[in-house]
């Protein structure tokens, strides 16, 4: 049981205060409450999109909202998270109640990724990140949240699909809990989780091709090319879910790209809470995640929601997608 591993890694760190695992027990807990909400969206009034823009002027769906509702709720009476960056605030959240406004950490997420696909059926996912606070002491700042990826203590993801998982690592290796709804708890499914070096599918939205960087073009033809010693064509699979596109590829192999674009030309997924946790995820799993020239986990953040462009998965797709972006690069 998650619980269960949670307690027993914490006692391998003779250190270790229990703090971040039960800020990982706050978060299965939460996952919990919006699986059972995903799970019965279409029965009852949870469907569909809000009166409300976030920040992003995207339409929130009702999942969007619940599930970010059920997160800060989890965080806020945790004590042990002192402040809060969710895609669905515009600024950051000072966590100050008595047992919390001394916490160490902080915890960014993106509550439900992939929400344009709630209404059809197709996974979905709530992404999380945790970084040990930089300030002394007080009020968390914004400096606590704007720290570059390879700061982080912790992160994973909750993947709803055909059985809810959690996937994390504390930087000791991947671990995936799946979800057993007849005991409400999370057992350990996939321990130990390693991204083969190479696959044969790449997952684009291939739609914008013309949009796309000449490079970028010229490596998505190769991977059309057929030439049977490297098992190519490989298969393009994208179901237009971060968390879906990137579990597949963690477990099966394979390399995901949202690239900068004519049409989004920093990217479309958002730095702090999408690419920072699942890149570290990915490297934890001994994969890469880059922007095409630069490692995702030591971008130093500006701000809370920028973009970043992302090449993430096996290793080895990502070097030979960057040899094509980067044809002149020692
Ligand atoms: P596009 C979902 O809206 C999301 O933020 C990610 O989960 C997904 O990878 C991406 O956008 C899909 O974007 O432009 O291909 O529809």
């Amino acid at each position: 049981m998650l619980d269960e591993f949670i307690i027993k890694r914490q006692s391998e760190f003779p250190f270790a205060s229990g703090d971040l695992s039960k800020l990982l027990r706050d978060i299965s807990l939460a996952a919990k409450i919006i699986h059972r909400e995903v799970n019965k969206a279409g029965l009852v009034d949870i469907l569909g999109v809000t009166d409300n823009t976030n920040v992003h002027g995207e339409t929130v769906k009702k999942l969007d909202e619940f599930a970010n509702t059920q997160l800060l709720n989890a965080l806020q009476v945790s004590g042990k998270c002192c402040g809060i960056a969710s895609e669905e605030e515009e600024d950051f959240v000072v966590v100050d109640n008595e047992v919390s406004k001394e916490a160490k950490y902080v915890v960014l997420f993106d509550p439900l990724d992939g929400s344009s696909n709630i209404d059809v059926n197709v996974s979905i996912g709530t992404i999380f990140s945790i970084y040990r606070r930089v300030s002394e002491s007080g009020p968390c700042r914004l400096s606590d949240l704007l720290q570059k990826g390879a700061k982080q203590v912790a992160a994973g993801y909750i993947i709803y699909g055909s059985s809810t998982m959690m996937v994390y690592s504390t930087g000791h290796g991947v671990n995936g809990f799946t979800l057993d709804p007849s005991i409400g708890e999370f057992c350990l499914s996939h321990p130990n989780i390693r991204i083969p070096e190479f696959a044969k599918t790449y997952s684009i939205n291939q739609g914008q091709f013309l949009l796309l960087a000449d490079g970028l073009k010229q490596y998505i033809n190769y991977c059309q090319e057929t030439d049977a010693a490297t098992g190519r064509p490989y298969s393009m699979r994208y179901i237009g879910s971060f968390v879906a596109d990137f579990h597949r590829n963690l477990i099966n192999g394979g390399i995901f790209i949202y690239p900068a674009s004519t049409k989004n030309p920093e990217g479309k997924l958002r730095l702090l809470y999408e690419c920072n946790p699942l890149a570290y995820i990915a490297e934890q799993a001994g994969g890469k995640a880059t922007t095409g020239q630069e490692r995702i986990l030591d971008i130093e953040p500006l701000t809370l929601h920028q973009r970043t462009p992302i090449y993430i998965g096996s290793a080895g797709m990502v070097q030979q997608a960057e040899a094509f972006l980067n044809p002149t690069a020692e």
